[in-house]
Parts: structure tokens; sequence; C-alpha cells
């Protein structure tokens, strides 16, 4: 079996064009977004057609590839089969993991949204690579009918992990003012720390933004 490549999901972005500033570049926004130290990016289009969508995935693939990030599309195995992108990101009602695990190519990683432990551990069970956990608090990117867990309940679906190889992120209203309470709320242990993180850089100022949460986790990481 192909390797898979190594993630470092320390800082990961999900896209959204229409959380972007008037006049803001989306691809720039990537880009510096990058600069700033993201490590992994999710495109998320719920309201793009076809066509555009697989433009933007191709460019932003572009944009990734330079740079030796990883890029997963959100729910679109055709968009990332077509693309040759490194994955997918499925919510709960998106296609099951055991077909897109079959349809992508042996290396490709796949991510599942899990809203509580039930299910992080069916999850685990259909053999995914990493689960995306939340919704941590409220926000405005996304109307989330999930109950929020707050960091607490980050660190119950944590522990349902066990000692599974699958790495996890914390997603939702995560900003630099509240990342260390969501780091050190959930109880993430060193050996963890790294690889469990997410937040969607929508800024005016997308380099200093992903800059500044990238400053927080490196020093979370040190400080284990
Ligand atoms: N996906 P924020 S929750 C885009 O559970 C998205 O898969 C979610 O909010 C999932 O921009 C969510 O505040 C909202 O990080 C992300």
């Amino acid at each position: 079996m192909t390797k898979k490549p190594e993630v470092d999901y320390s800082l990961y972005l999900v896209t959204g064009r229409d959380l972007l500033p008037p006049g803001k570049d989306y691809f720039e926004s990537l880009e510096e977004s990058i600069r700033g130290g993201v490590t992994l990016v999710q495109i998320r289009e719920k309201k793009t057609d076809t066509a555009e969508f697989l433009e933007i995935a191709r460019k932003s693939l572009e944009i990734c590839n330079k740079y030796n990030i990883p890029l997963l599309i959100n729910d679109r195995l055709d968009i990332a089969l077509a693309i040759g992108a490194h994955g997918v990101h499925l919510g709960q009602t998106d296609m099951p993991v055991s077909i897109a695990r079959r349809l992508l190519p042996p290396n490709a990683i796949i991510g599942k949204t899990c809203n509580n432990v039930e299910h992080v551990k069916q999850a685990v069970e259909e053999g995914v690579d990493y689960v995306g956990l939340g919704p941590v608090w409220g926000t405005k990117t996304k109307d989330v009918t999930a109950p929020l867990t707050g960091p607490r309940g980050i660190g119950v679906m944590l522990d349902a992990l066990e000692k599974s190889e699958v790495k996890a992120v914390a997603i939702a209203g995560i900003k630099s003012t509240n990342a260390l309470y969501c780091l050190h709320g959930s109880g993430l242990t060193p050996d963890i720390s790294a690889s469990r993180w997410t937040r969607s850089v929508a800024s005016n100022d997308p380099l200093g933004a992903a800059k500044q949460l990238s400053t927080i986790i490196q020093a979370f990481k040190n400080a284990q």
C-alpha cells in the first residue's frame, strides 16, 4: 500500500469564500494563511456549482502544492478525485467512509465530523484518519445544530479515541483569544496536543491571524 503522507494537523484551515471580507481575494487569502503557518487546508464550498468548484479546487491545490501543504475537499469526493486532492472531509450525512475509502487512492486522508462519543467510536471503526470534534463554541460560519461541546466535551470525545492512531482536530468558534482555553480545557495530553486543532481563517489579515494562532499552538506544544 502506498504510504500515507505525514500530516501536521496543528493549524487546519477550513475555507469559506462567503466569509471573506469585501474586496479580499480568495486565493491571496489562502496563500497568506499558509505563509502564516496553516498546516492543512480543507476547501468547503456549499453553494458553488461543480464547474466553478473544480476550478477553485484546482487552483487551490496548486497553491497548497507550492508549500507542500495537503489539501482536502469537504464532502465532494468527485472533486477530490478529479483534481487529485489529498483526501476528503465527510460530515455525518455525507458519503459513508467505507465507500470513500474504496473509491479514493489508498493513501488518501479521510476525516469525519463527530459531535459526540458515539460518532467518534463509529468513525474509529470505519477507519478514518482523523475526526473533527465540535462544535466547541457557537459560530456564525455554519448553522450548527449539534449541542456545543465546550473544551470539556472535546476532552470526553478525545478519551473515546482510546489507543487508536486516529488524530483529532477541534472546530467552531476557536480564536486566538480562546485557543489556549480550548487546548488546556479539553485535557489534551502531550502526545496528542500537536495534532488536534482547526480554525477557519476568514480575516482581513489572514497572514496575521494564522501567525497569531500558530504562535499560540507552538507555545502550547513547547510547554508540554
Ligand atoms: N464545519 P469557525 S463546524 C465549517 O463540524 C464547519 O464539520 C464544521 O466555525 C463541522 O469558523 C464548522 O468558527 C464551523 O471555526 C466552523
